[in-house]
């Protein structure tokens, strides 16, 4: 088992992505890095900023994720500003943004990028859906209860197992776990 420091202050992340690298023999341990994140427009830019500046501080090889999710009719907020407006509006305050909105589409995208000595990689991951018109089900953390994934009856709220197999955070550890493999093939002690 190969085990990647995970710089983040969200257990619920740390949590997610070991169920789902576990099938590539990863797994990530947390660690706590005060680097301030930066504003910028993507995740992918706050997610390769913070994992340099944890790097720097902590000097071994870590990833950091960083996770927005992006309202059509919104222009895209909240976005990059996902984790502070959750805790200024929560979810009913997204639902009342919405209240007039007939458009409820919007995208979790997250990015996580690993830093060692040879420098960053960023591996990205998003899921299309729509806004509830309510909270649903109180499984999942975050925005889950207002977030139905395209094709999907239930929101991440009410099913988890449908957030285990396929979310944006699925998808990006994956990229990161194969990646990875292919660095330092299974077996090998790892950096
Ligand atoms: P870090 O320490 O890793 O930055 P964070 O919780 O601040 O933890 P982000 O900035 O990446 O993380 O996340 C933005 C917010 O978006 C987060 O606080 C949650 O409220 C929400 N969020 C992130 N991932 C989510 C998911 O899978 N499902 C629902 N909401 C999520």
């Amino acid at each position: 088992m190969k085990t990647v420091l995970f710089a983040t202050g969200n257990a619920h992340k740390i949590e997610e992505a070991n169920e789902a690298a576990q099938k590539y023999g990863v797994r990530f341990r947390q660690v706590k890095c005060g680097h301030p994140e930066i504003r910028a427009d993507f995740v992918d830019e706050v997610a390769k900023d913070s994992v340099l500046g944890c790097y720097a501080q902590i000097k071994k090889p870590l990833i950091v994720e960083d996770t927005g999710l992006f309202i059509d009719s919104l222009n895209g907020f909240p976005g990059v500003y996902s984790a502070h407006i959750y805790r200024l509006l929560g979810n009913k305050g997204i639902l009342r943004l919405l209240s007039d909105s007939k458009d409820r589409r919007a995208t979790f995208h997250c990015a996580i990028s690993y830093a060692d000595e040879k420098g960053v990689k960023t591996f990205l991951g998003s899921v299309p859906g729509t806004i509830t018109t309510e909270e649903r089900g109180e499984g999942g953390f975050g925005y889950d209860p207002i977030f139905l994934p395209a094709g999907y009856a239930k929101t991440w709220g009410e099913d988890r197992l449908a957030k285990k197999n396929l979310s944006h955070r699925v998808k990006a550890v994956e990229s990161l776990c194969k990646w990875l493999n292919q660095q330092a093939p299974p077996g090998r002690k790892p950096q």
